[in-house]
């Protein structure tokens, strides 16, 4: 009996006070995938600071794949082989990190169109393509005259382009060595367009847009009627230069930008952007060489619009605004001040009407600010606290999210009623309604990404895992299906229906297509070449050798290439390599891929070598040696595999 009751006891006082589990019914069920089935969702969420994407499975919430973008990634060899080091050059050299917040799926007339997904690179501003027939980074592209890439990288209705608006204004062009204090007279925003080629998926810097110097948040382009449009939220239009929760909360409202990017097209056409010279790198993936290019560009067009009426227009936005959302029919834009009390819905006729009737309440820096009240929709009234982004149904809903009352709450566009609330586990930062930002939302769940976890899992150490909640929207109700962790922060995320993915979904790279320059096509090709002290190893593996696997005359100071081609041609088949004592990470070559590891061999031995991905039963003995010598002994060069062992 005292055993039993301490046991209770002890078990209890486990658990934190206040932890709710909240579920009830059939939740469970609502998200349980039984083995072997799949989930309905592919859901791509950021991983904040691990500067990778991470992609999950809905409604079960199961971790699928980790994508690398703009951090190295030892597991997948990613920044670490030759072949994929220049995707993380930029003008700075080689950046092994970065920060990523927001994933966008690029769409096709306003629809998911499962191509390619982008990703913004907050610190170093640069935005990244993956490709969803692969799951890889095929392209990155730095974003100069930028200080900080967060408004991005939202995509225009047929992806023509993907955005990035500078988040830090600085100061640009000859002038740039000058007193922070010159903040307002020096600094100055931009906001990018990177054109998209329709095909290849190819990103390109359209054109710049010069700004004021204020702060830009978020964005989401027009859809529908709004096409042709792009908004983003702005903050510190105190254009404070210190601190700035102080500083940049002064002012009772900050603003939301519209541009006209047609219009900005036009203005490109008819030559009235500046030509500015800048540094930036452009880095691409080539399929077929499986070979990444760094190419650094020097030139920018640059819009001023002093020199180009009617493309940019300021409207009033209560308080510090973070999220800026335009619904499914491209009507409403909604606002999320940080700060504000109510929630302002904008509607894309009045500000059209407003800009015909120059309703204008004046000008910020030359850019007209349109009157508040002449573009309202409404405000919804006593929401909630610290209204953050929004995303929406299919059926007129909006579900907004707030960071200090710490909720989801759903409430109507056309009369902006309050319809339901509930609670999220901890601090919900942004929201996912699979399509949510599209003109075709799929809708049935709703995933918050939470900022606190707090006490909802079991303690890992100072830092617990960050974590994600999914709710079901189908009812009239919200309900709390499941909790499930995430890798990074899981800043925002967008819902896909698998379906649209997993057909084209690539198997292997085929052998006969594969031009890397240090192919090696079939064993009878593997060989070792001296070229002064670059050694060039031309290595196969297939279930389950190398060829070569022993190696001899390999020398101290040598610099040593391992260009390993694996011959499989089946699904799911990678081999891997590693080699003792290099000291970046291992190789993870897909099936007829050719990928290279740099090794300067550093010790005077015999270095085993071996596949680290368990391929077969026989795995444990895919293996081998490379002898190395003293600089200047004379062993010749010599390979093989499958010499047996002198007795
Ligand atoms: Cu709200 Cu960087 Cu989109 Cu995080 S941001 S929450
Ligand atoms: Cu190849 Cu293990």
């Amino acid at each position: 009996m005292i055993g039993l009751a301490m046991a209770l006891t002890v078990f209890h006082s486990c658990k934190p006070k206040g932890v709710q589990s909240a579920v009830s019914g059939d939740s469970a069920v609502k998200a349980y995938v039984p083995p072997g089935k799949y989930d309905e969702f592919y859901n791509f969420v950021s991983g904040g600071f691990s500067g990778q994407m991470s992609v999950y499975g809905l409604p079960s919430g199961r971790l699928f794949r980790v994508i690398p973008v703009f951090s190295v990634d030892p597991e997948k060899g990613y920044g670490y082989s030759e072949e994929s080091k220049p995707m993380l050059n930029t003008s700075h050299g080689f950046i092994p990190w970065d920060d990523l917040h927001h994933p966008a799926l690029s769409v096709t007339d306003g629809i998911h169109d499962g191509r390619w997904a982008f990703g913004n690179a907050n610190n170093t501003p640069r935005i990244a393509r993956i490709d969803l027939k692969t799951f890889r980074t095929a392209e990155i592209i730095e974003i100069p005259n930028s200080g900080g890439n967060h408004s991005s990288p939202f995509v225009t209705e047929n992806t023509e382009y993907v955005v990035a608006g500078t988040r830090f204004s600085v100061p640009m062009g000859d002038k740039v060595d000058v007193p922070i204090s010159t903040y307002k007279e020096n600094f100055r925003g931009t906001v990018s367009f990177i054109s998209v080629n329709k095909e290849s998926g190819r990103l390109g810097i359209a054109f710049q847009i010069l700004l004021p110097g204020i702060n830009f948040d978020l964005a989401r382009a027009g859809k529908g009627k709004s096409h042709g449009w792009f908004f983003f939220s702005c903050y510190n239009s105190e254009r404070a230069n210190t601190l700035l929760e102080v500083n940049a909360s002064q002012k009772d409202k900050d603003f939301v930008m519209a541009v006209n990017w047609k219009k900005a097209e036009e203005y490109v056409k008819a030559g009235k952007g500046m030509k500015k010279s800048v540094k930036y790198a452009h880095n691409v993936y080539n399929e077929s060489t499986h070979t990444a290019t760094s190419t650094i560009e020097n030139e920018v067009l640059v819009l001023d619009p002093k020199d180009c009426p009617d493309m940019v227009y300021f409207m009033p936005c209560p308080k510090s605004p973070h999220g800026c959302d335009t619904d499914p029919s491209g009507e409403y834009i909604v606002g999320s001040g940080k700060l504000a009390a109510v929630i302002p819905v904008f509607s894309f006729t009045k500000i059209q009407e407003a800009i015909q009737s120059k309703n204008f309440e004046g000008d910020y820096e030359g850019i007209p600010v349109l009157k508040y009240d002449a573009v309202l929709h409404g405000e919804v009234k006593k929401p909630g606290l610290g209204p953050l982004h929004t995303e929406f149904d299919a059926n007129g809903n909006a579900y907004t999210s707030f960071f200090v009352s710490s909720e989801i709450v759903k409430w109507r566009l056309s009369d902006l009623q309050v319809l339901d609330r509930v609670p999220t586990y901890y601090s919900i930062g942004h929201l996912c309604v699979p399509g949510g930002p599209t003109k075709k939302p799929w809708g049935k769940y709703v995933i918050a990404y939470n900022k606190i976890t707090k006490d909802r899992y079991l303690p890992t150490g100072p830092e617990l895992t960050q974590s994600a909640q999914l709710y079901s929207i189908d009812g009239d109700k919200m309900k709390l299906l499941l909790d499930f962790p995430t890798i990074g922060e899981p800043h925002y995320g967008e819902a896909i229906p698998a379906e649209l993915l997993v057909k084209n979904s690539t198997k292997i790279y085929k052998l006969e297509d594969n031009k890397n320059p240090y192919l090696t096509a079939g064993e009878k090709n593997a060989r070792v070449e001296r070229k002064g002290n670059e050694v060039h190893v031309y290595m196969t593996s297939i279930r389950s050798h190398f060829n070569p696997d022993n190696i001899e005359g390999i020398k101290l100071n040598d610099v040593v290439y391992f260009h390993v081609t694996n011959l499989e041609q089946d699904w799911d088949v990678p081999h891997g390599f590693a080699v003792k004592g290099a000291n970046n990470a291992e190789l993870l070559i897909m099936p007829g891929e050719t990928q290279t590891l740099l090794w300067r061999p550093d010790k005077i031995g015999v270095h085993p070598m071996y596949c680290t991905d368990f391929c077969s039963a026989l795995h444990q003995e895919m293996q081998g040696y490379i002898r190395v010598s003293p600089a200047g002994s004379n062993i010749p060069l010599t390979f093989s595999t499958g010499k047996t062992t002198k007795e």
